[in-house]
């Protein structure tokens, strides 16, 4: 499957290979890459090569393309890190939504700070 969806995507364009990115792994439904901006030691961004513009969409359309998304973080968190990890999707510009093409954030490889 292809990400055609949405042209004008940044992170379809890093799916279809237009764009560069550090891409440490993917699968059959997602792609996952290193964030230009990490915020941890382990920051990969894994991404649905389906466009859906956030994670509730996704959850909705493509259950099992969510799950995917999931599992390919997984096994990312166990190569590079020891399999302990943060997911956050961001949903919406108030919770720091900046590119509307759903992404986990996948942090990792050291002690993450809690939540408040
Ligand atoms: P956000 O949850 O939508 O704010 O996350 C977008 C992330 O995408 C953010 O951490 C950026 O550093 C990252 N990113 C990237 O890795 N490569 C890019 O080409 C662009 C953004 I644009």
């Amino acid at each position: 499957m292809t990400s055609t969806d949405s042209p004008d995507c940044l992170f379809c364009k890093i799916v279809a290979g237009d764009l560069p990115a550090d891409v440490v792994a993917s699968s059959d439904s997602a792609v996952a890459f290193r964030d230009i901006a990490p915020k941890a030691p382990v920051h990969v961004l894994v991404v649905p090569k389906e466009h859906y513009p956030d994670v509730p969409a996704l959850a909705a359309s493509d259950p099992a393309g969510l799950a995917a998304v999931v599992a390919l973080a997984d096994g990312v968190a166990s190569e590079l890190a020891d399999g302990q990890y943060r997911l956050v999707f961001n949903t919406g510009p108030k919770a720091g939504q900046s590119v509307f093409h759903v992404h986990a954030h996948l942090l990792a490889g050291g002690e993450l700070p809690g939540f408040a």
